[in-house]
């Protein structure tokens, strides 16, 4: 497979990078943290987004090491922020894992290490695992969970509403956060449905005392709906496009 050769060359040529786009509170704007986002840069192809080649690595497993550099890269470049106090306390640094990591035996061994070596304080740190992943096996990911909590690190249930979850199993997950899938929030207030599910997740997740986090949200109308519904936090372009780690700098130091 020509993709797989490439992987294996970007991995040792560090032709990946990463970017951080923020989450902000919608009760202050005050900035909550980021999401973690891998960039390849290829060098004939340009720029390419995760999701013409995470599917490949996954499927080839390269994506344990990929994971793995990103996790450990993503905490060296945010405690550099925390460190010099442009990033509050409270913020959290989330990384995606895809269901490969996830189920790796080694990886709560590996967090462990990174929240070593990279001096975070694990309640900076975030999983995003997809719905999808964890219903794959659902009494394995319990147990899987409960070991990424017992490191004081917190997971996140990702593009919520896009899977085929049971609301028996979501109330077993020891989950910290719910992030509202984008398709929900990109056509609000236009259509009355989408609105409806939106609001009734954010108050099942609240009930769960689950943090809830909108997606994709793009309009001021978007926001005034998550707002009225008492969601927590926002993430999209309307706040921040993902940001390189000198943009990101500004945009905390503008937005303080
Ligand atoms: O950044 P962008 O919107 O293009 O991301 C597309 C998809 O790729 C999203 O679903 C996102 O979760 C996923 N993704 C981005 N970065 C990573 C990563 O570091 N690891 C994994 N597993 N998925 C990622
Ligand atoms: O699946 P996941 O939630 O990890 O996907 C994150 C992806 O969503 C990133 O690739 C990011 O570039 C993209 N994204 C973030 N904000 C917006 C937005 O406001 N609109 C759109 N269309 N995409 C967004
Ligand atoms: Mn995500
Ligand atoms: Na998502």
């Amino acid at each position: 497979l020509a993709l797989e050769k490439e992987l294996k060359e970007a991995i040792q040529r560090n032709q990946f990078t990463l970017v951080f786009q923020p989450k902000v509170s919608l009760f202050d704007y005050s900035t909550t943290g980021v999401e973690t986002l891998i960039r390849w840069e290829h060098p004939e192809k340009g720029l390419i987004t995760p999701d013409h080649f995470i599917p490949v690595a996954e499927e080839t497993g390269q994506i344990i090491d990929i994971g793995n550099w990103v996790l450990e890269q993503a905490c060296r470049q945010i405690s550099s922020l925390l460190r010099e106090g442009i990033l509050p306390p409270t913020a959290k640094v989330a990384v995606n894992l895809s269901a490969k990591q996830f189920t790796d035996p080694n990886l709560v061994q590996h967090i462990r290490t990174v929240l070593e070596i990279t001096k975070i304080p694990p309640q900076c740190l975030e999983l995003e695992i997809t719905e999808s992943t964890l219903m794959e096996d659902v009494e394995t990911a319990i147990a899987i969970m409960q070991e990424i909590k017992s490191t004081g690190v917190a997971i996140a249930i990702d593009d919520f509403g896009t899977g085929y979850s049971s609301l028996s199993y979501i109330k077993r997950f020891p989950i910290d956060v719910l992030k509202v899938d984008r398709s929900f929030v990109m056509d609000i207030p236009d259509d009355k449905n989408d609105m409806a599910i939106t609001a009734a997740v954010i108050a099942m997740a609240h009930k769960l005392s689950m943090n809830v986090v909108a997606e994709g949200v793009e309009t001021r109308e978007q926001l005034q709906f998550l707002r009225q519904n008492n969601c927590d936090e926002g993430q999209g372009y309307l706040f921040s496009r993902p940001l390189s780690l000198g943009q990101l700098h500004r945009f905390l130091i503008e937005n303080k």
